[in-house]
């Protein structure tokens, strides 16, 4: 799990460094492919459940599971890049979303929150915590910058499949209440949103937008819990993660 979840940051990384204004988000998923089949990997989202892509590149009001496609990020946008990569027998999941060029106030605005909001989900795991736990400490950091929480995806089990059964809502629940276990691989992945936090489907089935057309953002990690805290496992062996390298706008 942590030599899968380093490629998938370095995979992240990588097409990170390409995007730029006007590139089709056609060209990220050539990109992924290519540099997920280069270091002996499989693109985990291909074919997945019939998901037609190697990554999900999700902008401005989608909130996940954009498809790739002939589109050209503009100046302004905002496009979550989420990638999973199969080697060796198990996924690693990660995500960032990244600024185009120059960007309005509430979307820089959104885009820094939702990443702390990730850290305060990943401050959560312990040993010992519950599951719910993670969902609380997600919401009230939203709650407090006046961010929605998208309730309809949620963080999942990953290991040796890209879902196993563990849910990670994002959001308070108390129902929640498997306690974690030092070993538990899993993601959390907060999507939040400036606006309305209920989602909608387009007509394709994948794509999932707010029903307000209001922006939202999502970073992912895929994690360890330990005795003590939570080990992410989607950084480079140098410690470095997209979403720490790409904090300020591309392209
Ligand atoms: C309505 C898929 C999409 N599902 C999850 C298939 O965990 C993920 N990212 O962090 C994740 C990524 C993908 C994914 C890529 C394709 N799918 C299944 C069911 C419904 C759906 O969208
Ligand atoms: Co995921």
């Amino acid at each position: 799990m942590r030599r899968t979840g380093a490629l998938a940051a370095e995979v992240l990384i990588a097409a990170c460094g390409q995007v730029r204004a006007g590139m089709t988000t056609d060209a990220i998923d050539r990109f992924v492919h290519d540099a997920a089949v280069a270091a002996g990997a499989y693109p985990s989202p291909l074919g997945y459940r019939g998901y037609p892509k190697s990554v999900c590149t999700s902008v401005n009001e989608v909130i996940c599971h954009g498809i790739p496609d002939s589109r050209r990020l503009a100046p302004g946008d905002i496009v979550n890049i989420d990638v999973t990569v199969y080697r060796e027998g198990v996924h690693g999941d990660t995500s960032v979303t990244l600024m185009i060029g120059e960007v309005d106030e509430h979307s820089r605005r959104l885009v820094a929150e939702t990443r702390v909001a990730l850290h305060e989900g990943i401050g959560a795991v312990q040993a010992g915590a519950a599951v719910s736990d993670i969902g609380r400490a997600i919401q009230n950091h939203a709650w407090r910058h006046s961010l929605g929480v998208v309730r309809e995806f949620i963080g999942h089990g990953v290991g040796t499949e890209f879902h196993s059964g563990l849910q990670v809502p994002h959001y308070y629940d108390r129902r929640h209440s498997t306690v974690l276990g030092e070993g538990m691989t899993f993601t959390i992945e907060p999507m939040l949103t400036l606006g309305s936090p209920e989602a909608a489907m387009w007509d394709d089935g994948w794509t999932a937008v707010t029903v307000d057309g209001r922006r939202t953002a999502q970073f992912e990690h895929t994690l360890a819990c330990t005795a003590d805290g939570a080990e992410i496992l989607t950084r480079t062996p140098a410690g470095e993660c997209a979403h720490d390298l790409f904090t300020e706008p591309v392209g």
